[in-house]
């Protein structure tokens, strides 16, 4: 965690002193996840409001489909699914808004309607990104992913995956304070899943607490429903993983992430309850 404890950005804030929640909102018509019950906007502003009622603190707002082997997604699809939702949950809730996107084009509409953090699993290297989000004034979080989305999990491969994963991590946050954009604006994600076979998501799990590199950024957890939690539980069924994904969560908290992106608010905020009893009582 950087000196301040406080995630700052476009005049909402969150202190990190303790773990907050990233509720996940899919506005993608092939969301696996949720079986695509959130289709509607309606349907998935309301989901976002029962989220932060089930205590998120943030909610990630996606409209690319970032699953092993998905198509890409056009840009004016992107923006006409994310916008309206962005500007809806920004107007009416007391939470953060992330989006979920790689394209600068998106991330600039989504501010100008009230989007606060960045979310992108390219990292910011697509062109004009990380000048854009330092001109955004926007918090980003930047997630390692070896391959893209189509092809990653073919044959994923590492030497040593915790200390390529902070390679390249440290090289992408360099590049974010150098054009401006401050250590305690910068969030690292090792990118469960993304080009990973299940031993190294589990080695990275193990080496979370590392990520922080030095204590100078703070640490996102994302593994809700992956499948690492269906492997080593043998829940075929995304939606059967809850349990497992709670778990990991608790051992995310553990390992000093500060942020856990998850799908089951309701039961990962017990999980952050009895981490803070733990805490109170140390
Ligand atoms: C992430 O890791 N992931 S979208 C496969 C699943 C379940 C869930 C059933 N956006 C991340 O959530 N943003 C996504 O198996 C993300 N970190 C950050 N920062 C994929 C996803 C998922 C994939």
């Amino acid at each position: 965690m950087p000196l301040t404890t406080t995630l700052t950005a476009r005049g909402r804030s969150l202190d990190l002193a303790s773990p907050k929640i990233m509720g996940i909102l899919n506005v993608t018509p092939d969301s696996f996840s949720d079986g695509g019950k959130f289709l509607g906007r309606d349907a998935a502003i309301r989901h976002a409001e029962a989220m932060v009622q089930d205590g998120a603190a943030i909610i990630d707002v996606g409209g690319e489909s970032t699953r092993p082997g998905a198509d890409p997604v056009s840009e004016e699809q992107e923006l006409e699914r994310v916008v309206p939702v962005v500007a809806a949950i920004a107007q009416n809730l007391d939470v953060m808004v992330s989006v979920d996107t790689s394209s600068p084009q998106v991330m600039t509409e989504c501010v100008k309607v009230g989007a606060h953090i960045w979310n992108d699993i390219r990292a910011l290297q697509r062109p004009q990104a990380v000048a854009t989000a330092a001109q955004l004034e926007v918090a980003v979080c930047l997630m390692h992913m070896q391959g893209d989305p189509k092809t990653m999990q073919v044959k994923p491969s590492y030497h040593d995956v915790v200390a390529e994963v902070k390679t390249f991590l440290s090289a992408r946050a360099q590049a974010c304070e150098q054009a401006g954009i401050s250590a305690e604006r910068i969030i690292l994600d090792p990118g469960f899943g993304f080009g990973k076979s299940v031993a190294d998501n589990y080695r990275l799990l193990n080496h979370l607490s590392e990520l922080s590199l030095n204590e100078r950024y703070f640490v996102l957890s994302a593994l809700s429903r992956k499948t690492m939690i269906g492997a080593a539980t043998g829940q075929q069924v995304a939606a059967e993983r809850v349990v497992g994904s709670v778990t990991a969560a608790f051992f995310s908290m553990e390992q000093h992430a500060q942020i856990v992106r998850v799908h089951d608010v309701k039961e990962t905020y017990q999980a952050l309850q009895i981490y803070q009893a733990l805490r109170e009582y140390a």
